[in-house]
């Protein structure tokens, strides 16, 4: 076996056991395109268990998320039904090793974009020819390695640390109005632990979908009609409750929201 069908296995089985494994670069020289190469492999085994794909995530597009965790370059990761939560439910925090979350912005794709599709990217096609509809979405990130640290190879192998999402309600892009600079509020238990703003996301969350039609070209991945583009935390993630409930707010946009329960006793009584 080649090292990314190997370390891909590694990485499918600490997820699915909930359990953290070391670094890929503790023990190999890894560059990227082994890391994508990787992160191919794991999702085709998530895809052959009967996931489907539903979307494409970015990383580190904000400075927050870019220094909290010391990786400097924008990332792209896959999304399966496996990891959708809906608006309010409940996730089940033994599922995960060291989860946290963080507040994202999510695009639904109106039509199939290639590379060179984008307006700044080519041929120009303006954002609203692409994009349907916007929402306030929530991220559970939970790095399958040791201690939450990696290095850019070795998160991008990792699918880019993605575990769950959960989407709240769209708003058709075209009356969501100018999306440079809304507030961003992300509570936990009723208690505001992050704020920010859609600014902090590339300057603009729409530059998110350029970037992501060069970073899906250059690695390999297609941005589909129909799909969801999750542009990149605008805050710092903070650490999941293990029994509690966390929301995010995007002005103009509205809410949505999640509920964590980490006991079996706890899931039944209060579960669905
Ligand atoms: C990697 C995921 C980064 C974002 O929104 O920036 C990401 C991580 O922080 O573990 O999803
Ligand atoms: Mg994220």
């Amino acid at each position: 076996m080649t090292a990314d069908a190997v370390f891909a296995a590694a990485l499918d089985t600490a997820q699915r056991t909930a359990t953290a494994i070391n670094q890929f670069s503790s023990t190999e020289e890894v560059g990227l395109d082994t890391a994508y190469a990787t992160q191919h492999a794991l999702i085709a085994r998530r895809l052959a268990r009967g996931e489907r794909l539903t979307g494409l995530k970015l990383g580190f597009t904000s400075q927050a998320k870019a220094q909290q965790m010391g990786v400097s370059d924008v990332t792209i990761g896959t999304l399966t039904d496996a990891m959708r939560l809906d608006d309010d439910a409940v996730f089940d925090r033994r599922s995960a090793i060291h989860p946290r979350i963080e507040p994202e912005v999510a695009y639904l794709l109106a039509s199939d974009i290639d590379g060179t599709d984008i307006d700044g990217a080519g041929s120009g096609r303006p954002l609203a020819a692409v994009i349907a509809a916007v929402a306030p979405a929530l991220e559970i990130i939970d790095s399958r390695y040791r201690d939450f640290r990696f290095s850019l190879a070795d998160v991008v192998a990792d699918n880019t640390s993605a575990a769950a999402y959960v989407v709240g309600p769209w708003t058709p892009f075209d009356r969501a109005g100018a999306l440079d600079n809304r507030a961003v509020t992300l509570e936990v238990d009723g208690r505001i632990s992050a704020t920010g703003s859609t600014a902090a996301i590339l300057g603009d969350p729409g530059r998110a979908v350029a970037a992501a039609a060069r970073l899906a070209a250059r690695h390999g991945f297609t941005l589909r009609a129909g799909s969801i583009l999750l542009a990149g935390a605008a805050t710092a993630a903070v650490p999941l409750p293990d029994d509690g409930t966390v929301e995010a707010t995007i002005a103009g946009l509205g809410r949505v929201g999640i509920r964590t329960r980490s006991r079996a006793d706890s899931l039944a009584q209060k579960g669905s």
